[in-house]
């Protein structure tokens, strides 16, 4: 049987040689004296690619908002969110867990907030109500289906929040895929934010690894705040290596897997028992609804996984496929196959 066509996330690459290589050769040190090069120049890369003063490297995504919101609220303080974000619905509550801090969810469209959603969503100050104390804009959203953020009204909401003596966290874990969606930079993209962190192990292609940055004094802080929640590591160069190879190589060819999406996209919009816009995948992500002529979302998972075609259910009757790296054009072709299959398609 042909090797399976995974598309359940973008996190499921697996290194490339060259990737491996470099992981092999680097050079390392114990990080937690700050020791390690190969860490030590990753966070100066990315302190220049994000245009902020300071980076920390971490192990996931997670980690990296915990910590943006470990370092920028208090206990009882609010923040605010797109109703529909990461932090709230898929890390486990670490914003009230740990932080003890609460979300205040707000119904963004597609994913995306405004100046005039942030200002209606900001405590007054009163003795008896949470002080609303950060904004997390995630970009691009995961679960709107990848979609980006327009440049203008990213900056408008940071601009907003600050006017409000908010701070800003930019959730980014695919910021690079917004910004070759955008044509913007990602120091532009990010230019506005107080904290900004981004994923090396989603479309990128590392194994582990994420980044968060922002000014000195919060990543001194964010640093401690690591070490407290038992983030911090040690000989973590052969991780860095990984994803500074993946800043070198894996950044300009996202366009590929973006491309990719939108062929799925197309293909599936014909399908019968599939609601979908290809003019809405705007990115690697690609959000299928199904209609009431599509058979129950289980056995739809199940018949494309049967068939190779792995994805995972994102609602009771939403798939999300994501492409990346290991998906060629053959393999979207060869899923569509199996879509037709499945779902009864007659092309
Ligand atoms: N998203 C994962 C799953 O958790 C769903 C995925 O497969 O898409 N922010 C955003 C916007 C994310 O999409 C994710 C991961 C994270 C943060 C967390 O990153 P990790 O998984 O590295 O902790």
């Amino acid at each position: 049987m042909n090797r399976p066509v995974d598309l359940r996330s973008d996190t499921v690459t697996k290194p490339t040689p060259e990737m491996r290589r470099a992981m092999a050769e680097a050079e390392v040190g114990d990080d937690m004296f700050g020791e390690d090069p190969t860490v030590n120049r990753l966070e100066e890369v990315c302190c220049r690619r994000l245009g902020k003063e300071a980076a920390l490297f971490v192990s996931s995504g997670t980690m990296a908002n915990l910590l943006a919101f470990l370092v920028q609220t208090r206990p009882g303080d609010e923040v605010i969110f797109d109703a529909q974000s990461h932090p709230i619905h898929a890390e486990t509550g670490g914003i009230s867990g740990v932080c003890g801090a609460q979300a205040r969810p707000v119904a963004g469209a597609r994913g995306q907030l405004t100046p005039e959603l942030i200002e209606a969503a900001v405590r007054a100050d009163a003795v008896h109500l949470p002080r609303t104390a950060l904004v997390s804009l995630e970009n691009t959203h995961n679960n709107a289906g990848g979609t980006v953020y327009p440049p203008e009204q990213l900056w408008a909401c940071c601009d907003k929040a600050h006017a409000l003596r908010l701070s800003v966290h930019l959730d980014g874990a695919r910021l690079h895929n917004a910004s070759v969606a955008c044509g913007v930079s990602v120091k532009e993209l990010a230019r506005e934010a107080d904290t900004v962190s981004t994923c090396f192990s989603k479309g990128l292609g590392a194994p582990v690894g994420s980044i968060l940055a922002g000014s000195r004094d919060l990543i001194r802080e964010a640093r401690r705040a690591r070490k407290r929640v038992g983030g911090a590591m040690r000989q973590a160069g052969i991780l860095a290596a990984a994803a500074l190879y993946a800043l070198q190589h894996h950044v300009e060819r996202l366009i590929e897997d973006h491309a990719h999406a939108q062929r799925l996209a197309e293909g599936l919009a014909e399908l019968p028992g599939v609601s979908l816009r290809p003019h809405d995948v705007e990115t690697n992500i690609v959000m299928i609804d199904l209609t009431d002529k599509a058979p129950p979302t289980n056995e739809v998972v199940e018949r494309l996984a049967g068939e190779g075609v792995l994805l995972f259910a994102f609602g009771p009757r939403r798939l999300r496929a994501v492409t990346h790296l290991d998906v060629s054009r053959d393999d979207i072709d060869r899923a569509l196959v199996v879509f037709r299959r499945v779902l009864g398609g007659t092309r």
